[in-house]
């Protein structure tokens, strides 16, 4: 199987927490974002929307959306499992993960960020005003559904899907300056989810694509 996907990209580490949590070989493909590699025809093919990631089967079949993904391989390969037992808690953490993949990730993306900033002629300041508002709202709403569920991870005391999207949204907060100062529960559960060696695995920078 192989992962395209790129060393930075929040969506792409999602899945490779995932891929490591259940010990899944796979063959990594970087695709340069920074050199529009997403915009190839060949990558096209792949990922009509031009994002990051997809996986290939190993019977060569194209997986797009790292929620998608994640179900994916869930459902091919159920052990270790990355959705808790009951139906209640498979809800909230898909919840959770949603909540982080759907409402807060998408306003710190590259494309977003550039028409933003080449477009509409927001600086620093106002792109600031812009991440903190969108996407530090979506995730005190992930701060406050993980009060509500977790043990020691978002949802009981498993990682999660919801985990596989907390941690890449915590390095991308950090990189982009977005206020996480009240999100204790959070903060709590990320340092939790990085000591594991299956996180650490999927951390940008143990990827061969990561910059110098
Ligand atoms: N909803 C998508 C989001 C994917 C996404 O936003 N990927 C970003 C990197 S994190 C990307 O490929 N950006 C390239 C671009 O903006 O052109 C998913 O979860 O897979």
């Amino acid at each position: 199987m192989k992962l395209y996907g790129y060393w930075r990209s929040s969506a792409s580490y999602r899945v490779r927490i995932a891929l490591a949590l259940k010990n899944i070989d796979y063959d990594y493909v970087a695709v340069n974002l920074l050199e529009g590699e997403q915009k190839t025809a060949d990558y096209l093919a792949i990922h009509p929307n031009g994002l990051v990631p997809a996986l290939v089967t190993d019977n060569g079949e194209a997986i797009v959306q790292s929620l998608a993904i994640m179900e994916y391989l869930e459902d091919a390969f159920p052990e270790p499992a990355i959705l808790p037992a009951s139906a209640t808690e498979r809800a909230q953490a898909r919840a959770i993960a949603a909540t982080i993949a759907c409402e807060a990730q998408p306003f710190m993306n590259m494309r977003m960020q550039n028409f933003l900033r080449e477009e509409k002629s927001f600086d620093d300041a106002a792109m600031g005003d812009w991440l903190n508002r969108f996407t530090g709202s979506a995730m005190a709403a992930a701060e406050a559904l993980a009060r509500k569920t977790a043990g020691r991870y978002c949802v009981g005391d498993t990682p999660s899907i919801a985990d596989c999207c907390l941690v890449p949204q915590w390095f991308g907060a950090a990189r982009f300056g977005v206020d996480v100062s009240t999100f204790t529960k959070l903060a709590e559960i990320y340092q939790r989810c990085i000591a594991r060696p299956a996180f650490e695995k999927a951390h940008p920078m143990n990827q061969p694509d990561a910059a110098a």
